[in-house]
């Protein structure tokens, strides 16, 4: 019976791989289930291809359907991060797809209050928090799928 044991402790740091494998893929799965299932408002979308709407969403990280102010900001400044060294500045933009990264580029570096050429994350909470105020229009502090939509088509009717 000596066996049972040096089977069990064989296994545990395999269960723990696969623990931690399960919850990798957990994580992993709200990103990939977005659905490419052509909705209704799928249009050309131009040359990014990404519907403003779904961007907005893909920061609720939690999949509860609604984007908190924290997790609009640290979704999109992470993805901007590319490096990962904690700012925003040339570096990231050069990893990106050079059109992608045009278009990209003023918009951010305009939450760069000092001018000194990076942005750091408070500078890009301030910045993408003025954001989020103009789609969470019931000011709860959550934006909900209704409020993206419909703050999107506004932005749209203005330009
Ligand atoms: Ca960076
Ligand atoms: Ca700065
Ligand atoms: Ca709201």
């Amino acid at each position: 019976m000596r066996n049972t044991s040096a089977l069990a402790g064989s296994l545990a740091p395999r269960l723990a791989l696969l623990a931690l494998a399960a919850a990798a893929a957990a994580t992993a799965v709200p990103l990939l289930a977005q659905p490419p299932e052509g909705g209704p408002g799928r249009g050309p979308g131009g040359p990014g291809g990404m519907d403003p709407v779904q961007m907005i969403m893909r920061a609720d990280l939690n999949g509860d359907g609604k984007v908190t102010r924290e997790e609009y900001v640290k979704s999109q400044f992470d993805r901007l991060d590319h490096n990962k060294d904690g700012v925003i500045d040339s570096k990231d933009f050069a990893e990106m797809q050079p059109d992608m990264a045009e278009r990209m580029k003023d918009r951010v570096m305009r939450a760069d209050a000092n001018g000194d050429g990076k942005v750091t994350p408070d500078e890009y909470a301030a910045a993408a928090g003025r954001m989020f105020d103009r789609f969470d229009t019931d000011h709860d502090g959550v934006i909900t799928k209704e409020e993206a939509e419909a703050a999107v088509a506004k932005m749209r009717a203005g330009q």
